[in-house]
């Protein structure tokens, strides 16, 4: 008995010293930041790796994070969107599958007063109010480093003239949209280079395959380059190559874009000539934007990572582990 009194006299003057001091009792710390992540879906190593990667963030930064994976579709992302607004989280995170008809969506966000941040993709809309900042690649350098690679490819190879295909990544998307722009601006200037056609792979691997086993019927023998905006397609696209008996990175130039181990490898053994990372490893910026839109600060509009390219020019043995 003289025990329980003594402890609930421990209790009662550790509560009373609160008072005094103002601290708050450990159970009213501020309650976690709640953020809502609409992910587009789960398409390549390079979505499931960005995916992994904001899990782990969320959980570093100690924010609750509630994820819905859109499966690919527009309207599931719409909807998951609406249902962060009726559970009033505090961010709301999304990667758009595409770039146009957000807006509806995102004015009911800025409605209920919840700032929006585009992760990886970015959205085509008059009204920039309606989201607070993007954090992702910049496509169109990527795109360009990809050009750049040829034409040195070129130069290296006393081309006269090469021929590419060109396997694009989701319709619309802004990857795809900048990854091709990118790349011709460079290339469509030089005389050498020769775009036979483009066909949508919708960054999967199956795809990927598909649009190259087209390819090799429609061009069979013309084609010295294949520019593919995904690591995903790529691989698709060199089971197909081999499959016809040819071999990719000698008989056919492999160009491609995100730089997952597999592609690495690949490049390492000499059956992929130039991999462009586009890195996933966005979460720790993500919550650290997060955490500001939060307490109600702004945000710079637009954050790209720093990312690198690896070609068959270079010393191969420094690349360490991708992660994804
Ligand atoms: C790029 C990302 C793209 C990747 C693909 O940031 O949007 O989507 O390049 C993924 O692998 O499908």
């Amino acid at each position: 008995m003289k025990k329980i009194s003594a402890l609930l006299m421990l209790i009662c003057a550790a509560l009373l010293l609160c008072a005094c001091t103002g601290e708050k009792p450990a159970a009213e710390e501020a309650a976690p930041i709640v953020i809502g992540f609409s992910q587009l879906g789960s398409e390549s190593s390079w979505r499931i790796g960005n995916t992994k990667d904001m899990t782990e963030a969320a959980e570093r930064a100690g924010i609750t994070m509630m994820l819905k994976d859109g499966r690919q579709k527009q309207e599931n992302q719409i909807a998951a969107i609406r249902e962060f607004i009726a559970h009033r989280v505090d961010v709301i995170v999304f990667s758009p599958i595409v770039e146009d008809g957000w807006d509806n969506v995102l004015r009911e966000a800025k409605q209920a007063g919840i700032p929006v941040l585009l992760i990886d993709r970015i959205i085509q809309t008059t009204d920039d109010s309606l989201y607070a900042g993007c954090i992702g690649a910049d496509f169109y350098l990527e795109g360009r480093n990809a050009g750049e690679y040829l034409l040195k490819k070129a130069d290296a190879m006393g081309a006269k003239e090469l021929h590419v295909v060109e396997i694009t990544g989701t319709e619309d998307s802004t990857p795809m949209r900048q990854r091709m722009k990118g790349f011709h601006s460079v290339v469509d200037g030089d005389s050498r280079i020769v775009t036979l056609e483009s066909v949508n792979g919708d960054f999967l691997r199956s795809r990927g395959r598909e649009c190259m086993e087209y390819l090799l019927k429609k061009y069979d023998g013309e084609i010295d380059v294949v520019y593919s905006h995904n690591d995903s397609m790529t691989l698709g696209a060199i089971e197909a190559l081999e499959a016809a008996g040819v071999k990719p990175g000698q008989d056919v130039i492999i160009i491609t874009v995100d730089g997952e181990q597999a592609a690495i490898d690949l490049l390492k053994e000499g059956k992929i000539n130039c991999v462009v990372e586009c890195t996933p490893m966005l979460g720790d910026e993500v919550m650290r934007l997060c955490t500001k839109l939060a307490g109600g600060e702004k945000i710079v509009k637009l954050t790209h990572p720093v990312e690198q390219v690896f070609t068959d020019f270079d010393d191969l043995t420094q690349i360490g582990p991708r992660g994804y």
